[in-house]
C-alpha cells in the first residue's frame, strides 16, 4: 500500500517538475519578429523564452507583444516584422526560478504567470516550470490518496 503525505509533495523541487530546456521552444537574441511569429505560430504557444547563443535567459516574447508593436496609428506595419529584433520588444521583467527552489515558491509564481523560466546561478536557461506540470503532479497524488482511502 502507498503511503503519501503533503510533505512528500511539498518536498519536490523545481528540478523535479520542470520541462528541460532542450524540449522548450525558444528564439534567440538577434532573431527578427517575423521569425518569432513563425515559431509561436508553428508551436502553438502564446509566449516563449528569448535566449542568447550561450543559452543565457534574456526575456520572453509573446504573440501579444509582437502584435502590439506592429499596430501603427493608421495601419498594421508589417515591415516591422522583418526590421525589428526580438530584443526590442521582449519582456525582460520576468520572474525566475532556480533548480533547487521549492514547489511552494513555484506555486506562488504560477498563480499569475502561465509558466516560469528556470535558470542556474550563471543565469543560464535550464527549462520552464508550467501550470500543467503542477496539475499533473497534483492529479497523481490525489489519485494515490483516493486509492489509499479505498484500500483501508
Ligand atoms: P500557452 O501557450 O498559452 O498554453 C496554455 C496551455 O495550453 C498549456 O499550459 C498547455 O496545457 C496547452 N498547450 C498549448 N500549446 C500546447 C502544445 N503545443 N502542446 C500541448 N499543450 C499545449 P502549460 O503546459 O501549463 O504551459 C503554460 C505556458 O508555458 C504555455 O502557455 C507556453 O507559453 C509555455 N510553454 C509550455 N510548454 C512549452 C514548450 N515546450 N516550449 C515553449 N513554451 C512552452
Amino acid at each position: 500500500m502507498f503511503s503519501i503525505d503533503a510533505n512528500e509533495l511539498m518536498g519536490l523541487t523545481i528540478r523535479d517538475l520542470m520541462i528541460p530546456g532542450d524540449k522548450v521552444a525558444h528564439v534567440q537574441i538577434g532573431n527578427n519578429l517575423e521569425h518569432a511569429l513563425l515559431v509561436l505560430t508553428k508551436t502553438g504557444y502564446t509566449a516563449i523564452p528569448v535566449l542568447d547563443p550561450t543559452f543565457k535567459l534574456h526575456g520572453l516574447i509573446g504573440m501579444n507583444l509582437i502584435m502590439d508593436n506592429i499596430f501603427g496609428l493608421e495601419r498594421i506595419e508589417f515591415e516591422k516584422l522583418e526590421n525589428m529584433k526580438v530584443e526590442e520588444v521582449m519582456n525582460t521583467e520576468i520572474p525566475r526560478l532556480f533548480l533547487n527552489d521549492s514547489l511552494e515558491k513555484g506555486l506562488d509564481l504560477v498563480v499569475n504567470n502561465p509558466f516560469i523560466c528556470v535558470q542556474n546561478e550563471e543565469k543560464i536557461f535550464e527549462g520552464i516550470f508550467t501550470r500543467r506540470a503542477i496539475l499533473k503532479q497534483l492529479k497523481k497524488h490525489i489519485h494515490l490518496l483516493n486509492n489509499n482511502q479505498h484500500n483501508k
